[in-house]
């Protein structure tokens, strides 16, 4: 009986660690990477693409900032305004973003008319 029940427990902390593994998979946090610079570009990627709609909720924004006379910034709906990285700034930040439905825009303050995109969030 006791080995029965050892079991019992081996299954069911097996069981455990599988439905914890499946639900981290699950609910990983999709990546976006802002890049600004070294030239006069910007631009904000998942999985190496350029990002055009996104479904609402939470991600990591990773932002390579890498040119001193450059920044990042992100405007959104709502009067949703953020400066990720600040003009001497060079670098990597790392920030968790939460998009809603609406449409956004990133740009570099200092030269906003032409370095700029825009992306639509869907709920
Ligand atoms: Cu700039």
């Amino acid at each position: 009986m006791i080995r029965k029940g050892l079991a019992v427990a081996a299954a069911t902390v097996l069981m455990l660690v599988l439905a914890a593994a499946a639900s981290s998979r699950t609910h990983a946090v999709p990546t976006l990477t802002g890049t600004v610079g070294p030239g006069f570009t910007i631009t904000l990627k998942q999985n190496n693409k350029v990002v055009k709609t996104l479904k609402a909720g939470s991600y990591k924004l990773v932002i390579n900032d890498k040119a001193s006379i450059h920044a990042f910034s992100l405007d959104g709906p709502h009067g949703y305004a953020k400066d990720f990285t600040t003009v001497p700034f060079t670098g990597t930040k790392t920030f968790t973003l939460k998009l809603v439905a609406g449409k956004y825009k990133y740009y570099c303050p200092p030269h906003e008319p032409t370095m700029f995109g825009r992306f639509t969030v869907t709920s």
